[in-house]
């Protein structure tokens, strides 16, 4: 996929976790994340937001989750705009389908893509389950993406099910902020060490991935560099790309 930049720039952002960990809460970032995306939206050529945009959500065969109106609007109007929007699903998420594509022509991505920026290469993702560790994770997602577990999931009464889903998602790593998070890992950071063994076999000339909720800006060999998006909760970080350098910002409108 190649994006011409037309003077303009690509935005990243990622782990908005809108929904948690309470309606009060995600009201408030759910504007900030609107004022965000307005303040970027006449420089951007295509904005890329990768995974975790909510808590949780499930595509029943005629029901989604109430809520984030005034989010799935404001794509809307940017999308009505003429400005490319990709979405990638993420471990909190990873139960999008199509709706967002026939909507609003958001394309959904559950896995990672290679983009191409005036002749540089992106790897971009959300990045859970990629690298050593992040084991309980993996055995989850195993769970998750079961094809028995998902129909016996869809065969609950959506009010059933969202709640129970609401509840287990209050346990995940956003809502408590666990120390681990938010200290650096070192050669242990996983995502990194992905980034690492992926060089050696193909060359990138920027990792972006978010999951980690940790901003993190880490040299991969000698001419590529990993990026962690960060979270919206606590940090507000994005990522913007102007076909040479790609900058972490935090947004403090
Ligand atoms: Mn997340």
């Amino acid at each position: 996929m190649d994006f011409p930049l037309n003077g303009k720039k690509l935005y990243f952002a990622s782990d908005f976790h809108l929904g948690a960990p309470n309606d009060a809460e995600s009201k408030v970032r759910e504007k900030r994340i609107i004022r965000w995306l307005d303040s970027v939206a006449d420089d951007a050529a295509a904005i890329l937001i990768v995974g975790d945009i909510f808590d949780f959500w499930f595509e029943y065969g005629q029901v989604i989750p109430k809520g984030f109106i005034p989010f799935i609007s404001k794509i809307h109007q940017l999308r009505d705009r003429g400005i490319p929007i990709l979405f990638f699903s993420g471990n909190h998420d990873l139960w999008m389908k199509d709706y967002f594509t026939i909507e609003l022509g958001i394309p959904v991505y559950t896995h990672p893509i290679e983009i191409k920026v005036e002749g540089k290469s992106i790897l971009v993702g959300h990045g859970d389950g990629l690298g050593p560790g992040d084991n309980s994770y993996k055995f989850l997602k195993k769970v998750f993406t079961n094809p028995i577990a998902k129909g016996l999931f869809r065969w609950l009464h959506p009010d059933i099910g969202i709640t129970i889903a609401k509840a287990w998602s209050g346990h995940s790593r956003i809502t408590n902020m666990e120390k681990d998070e938010s200290r650096f890992l070192g050669d242990d950071e996983w995502l990194w060490t992905y980034c690492k063994e992926l060089e050696q076999k193909k060359h990138h000339d920027l990792y972006i991935f978010g999951h980690r909720h940790l901003p993190l800006e880490l040299e991969v060999g000698g001419s590529s560099t990993y990026f962690n998006l960060g979270e919206w909760v606590t940090q507000n970080t994005f990522l913007s790309f102007d076909g040479n350098n790609a900058k972490l910002s935090t947004f403090e409108g």
